[in-house]
């Protein structure tokens, strides 16, 4: 796959150095000289740092005017640099979970443009696709949860076709969260050879997290991954934790750590969801997706122009409850996209119940709650790559 002569790369080397020597110019000095990852794995560790910080910005260039999942990406550029400079993409394959991360991982893969070119923003999406990048993006993803399972029909067939590259998941702490995560570490374990998930916790879903899952997260994160308590253990993975989720050297030294392991293998790394950005740090809900903002402030660039259908719905909901003591609403994980923002979320109480990521579930509950005369009030987003549309269903008893 390296269709790239090695003496040329050398020698573009030498001459951004002598001009970054000679005019200081350091912006996208490294990115103008990577087009694929081969390239960014002929430069020094002491240099990814760099890289990272113009990744970040091509990131920010981009999400400022034309709008995007901010927080998540801004959170794994870091690993993104590390893996791809550990891994031997595209041999190596990584699956991003949701993809809605994957934004870094364009900007190494040939993509540039769509993030520092105002007029090529649209010839990339916001999610990893084969139609953009066959060799590179393995999958058109957008739900979240299904990366680990996909790395294990990678695993099956590189398995039976003798052939022995790395299979990495890449994979948020909400997300993990998910049935069909679950079925992918089952399923993975099982098998039980080369696929390193990638855990990358950074605390949250888009709101908060909902689930058992997430105490055990909480230990492994407090006792820097030492617990007795171990759930991806339990299931038969080796088990690796990294504190410094943001610092691309301990990156790097933890992949290479894992790279080409025999066994189903975990990586839990703590990173900072909108790292390197004051304001999506500062309130990182609002900034996990952001319409175009200036880039100074942080404030939105257009903030008028009608109401967002979805919020109009959460107001009904939330007017009906004060009503009805029975009424319940259920949200899946996008709480804020119905209008059900931090405050109104304290404000329902007990009768909001945000079931983040496991899917199935909500919708047998309803039924069950018929039962103890509730009326459960269901809202979901139908799908997650436009903008969204929704649907509820209210069964008063
Ligand atoms: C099935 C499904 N439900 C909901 C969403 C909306 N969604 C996109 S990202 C996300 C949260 C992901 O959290 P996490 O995996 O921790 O990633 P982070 O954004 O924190 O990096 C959700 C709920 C989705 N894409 N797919
Ligand atoms: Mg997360």
């Amino acid at each position: 796959m390296a269709d790239f002569a090695p003496f040329h790369l050398l020698f573009r080397n030498f001459v951004c150095l002598l001009l970054a020597i000679h005019t200081k110019r350091e912006l996208k000095m490294y990115l103008e000289l990577i087009d694929q990852p081969a390239q960014l794995r002929q430069l020094q560790e002491n240099q990814l740092q760099e890289v990272a910080n113009e990744v970040r910005e091509a990131v920010l260039f981009r999400v400022s005017h034309h709008g995007g999942h901010v927080g998540p990406n801004l959170g794994a550029t870091e690993a993104t640099v590390a893996m791809h400079y550990v891994f031997n993409t595209p041999e190596d394959k990584i699956v991003f979970d949701v993809s809605h991360q994957s934004y870094p991982h364009k900007v190494l893969t040939g993509r540039l443009k769509g993030f520092t070119n105002l007029d090529d923003m649209n010839s990339v999406s916001g999610y990893s696709s084969p139609l953009e990048s066959p060799v590179y993006d393995n999958f058109e993803i957008g739900h979240t949860s299904t990366s680990i399972a996909l790395c294990t029909g990678l695993q099956k067939a590189r398995d039976i076709l003798g052939q022995t590259h790395n299979i990495v998941a890449f994979i948020g702490d909400g997300s993990l969260g998910g049935g069909e995560a679950f079925e992918g570490l089952n399923t993975a374990a099982a098998i039980g050879t080369n696929i390193i998930v990638v855990v990358n916790d950074n605390e949250m879903s888009i709101a908060e997290n909902h689930g058992g899952l997430y105490q055990h997260l909480a230990l492994l994160r407090q006792t820097q991954g030492q617990s007795e308590q171990n759930f991806f253990k339990a299931l038969g993975f080796d088990y690796h934790y990294l504190e410094q989720g943001n610092d691309v050297m301990a990156l790097v030294e933890m992949f290479r750590k894992v790279k080409d392991t025999p066994r189903p293998t975990v990586v839990h790394i703590h990173t900072e969801k909108g790292h390197g950005y004051a304001p999506a740090t500062a309130n990182k809900e609002p900034w996990h997706y952001s319409a175009p903002f200036d880039l100074e402030t942080g404030q939105l660039l257009n903030t008028g122009g009608g109401e967002y259908a979805p919020y109009m719905l959460g107001r009904v909901i939330m007017e009906e409850m004060k009503t009805d003591p029975k009424l319940v609403a259920i949200s899946a994980g996008v709480p804020m996209a119905l209008g059900f923002g931090p405050n109104e979320r304290q404000v329902m109480g007990l009768r909001h119940i945000d079931v983040a990521l496991p899917k199935k579930k909500p919708w047998l509950w309803p039924r069950e709650w018929l039962k103890g005369a509730l009326a459960p009030c269901l809202v979901r987003l139908l799908h997650f790559c436009n903008a969204p549309t929704t649907s509820w269903r209210k069964t008063s008893v």
